[in-house]
């Protein structure tokens, strides 16, 4: 469920409600990281009790990996600098707000590479619906069919508690656009701690590691209500770890496009027979997703600044 400092809190399935125990990792998992997320073989002192302390002796094969870079150009240090962020997620909660700070539609496109990769079903959450309207967003998105779920302080969760049950969702996003706000209201002994938004305080990060959660039974609710897991705000969403052609599917509106493509084309802008601008011309996709990802391309071969909003004064949603 968490790591802090080498310790590790794990959940046994037996006793779901049970005691957290708290464990180490064994000498014979070697380099092997463990991460939130991970199901584990535990030996020692399992009673959950005061001071008690276990080992984790086996990682069990996971079924999905979240990554993500701290660069996109996998030839620089920092771009084979790879993080895992959760393991075993069924569902990217991708959770924007709607201001405050404002959506980033290049940030989004960039975590819905990362979801189609690692093969985990995204939804997008766009918060503080209370401040500003989604039109903006959600028409960015319309040939996607991306699922969302607008959230506002009075909003009831139902529609969301559904799209969460029975599987294991992760959150990410940009700080303060209300991951843990979120969270504690899905769980409402949580307790994460939330941060202020403001000016100066934009860019401060309130939760510093990532916490798995148990989503609490509804009284209607059967079955499994889910886990979910919170995650620190992360400022951008590297991609070094993705081929340049598996980019491609996090545009699945673009992916038919290419059809017509000669062989090897790179998509590249330069490249004139590249069959994406004739898709665009012919209202088939829209034509800032093209250039997201060609952005994305750019980016990947170490020509852009994946911060790149600066360089978008056109369009202030393209950020990243
Ligand atoms: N107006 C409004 N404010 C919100 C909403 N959700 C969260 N906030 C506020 O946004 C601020 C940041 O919320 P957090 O939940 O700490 O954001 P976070 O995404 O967990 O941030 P990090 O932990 O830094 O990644 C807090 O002041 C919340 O009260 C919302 O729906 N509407
Ligand atoms: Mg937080």
């Amino acid at each position: 469920m968490a790591v802090d400092r080498g310790r590790y809190t794990c959940v046994l399935p037996e006793a779901p409600d049970g005691a957290a125990v708290t464990a180490m990792r064994a000498r014979e998992l070697g380099r092997k990281s463990v991460v939130v997320g991970d199901r584990v073989s535990l030996v020692g002192d399992v009673s959950g009790a005061d001071g008690a302390l276990a080992r984790i002796v086996r990682i069990a094969e996971r079924r999905s990996v979240l990554r993500r870079t701290a660069d996109d150009d996998e030839n620089t240090a920092e771009g084979r600098l790879e993080r895992v962020v959760v393991a075993n997620a069924d569902q990217l909660v991708i959770v924007s707000a709607l201001a405050d700070p404002p959506p980033r539609t290049g940030f989004i496109d960039r975590c819905l590479v990362a979801a189609y990769d690692a093969d985990i079903e995204p939804l997008l959450c766009l918060t503080k619906a209370d401040l500003a309207g989604p039109e903006q967003v959600v028409g960015y998105y319309t040939e996607l069919e991306l699922p969302y779920v607008l959230v506002r302080p009075d909003s009831d969760l139902d529609a969301l508690r559904a799209l969460l049950a029975g599987r294991v969702s992760v959150l990410v996003g940009h700080s303060g656009v209300g991951k843990s706000t979120l969270v504690n209201r899905l769980v409402p002994d949580a307790l994460r701690a939330v941060g202020v938004v403001s000016a100066i305080g934009r860019g401060r990060h309130t939760s510093t590691s990532a916490v798995a959660l148990r989503l609490p039974r509804t009284p209607d609710g059967d079955g499994d209500p889910g886990w979910i897991v919170d995650t620190p705000g992360i400022r951008s969403f590297g991609l070094a770890h993705v081929s340049a052609e598996s980019l491609l599917h996090g545009f699945p509106d673009l992916v038919e496009g290419t059809v017509d493509c000669p062989p090897n084309c790179p998509h590249t802008p330069d490249e004139a027979d590249c069959a994406l601008d004739a898709w665009v011309a012919a209202g088939k996709a829209d034509q800032r997703r093209l250039a997201s990802y060609r952005r994305l391309l750019a980016s990947r071969a170490g020509e852009g600044d994946p911060r790149e909003v600066e360089r978008n004064p056109g369009d202030p949603l393209a950020g990243s």
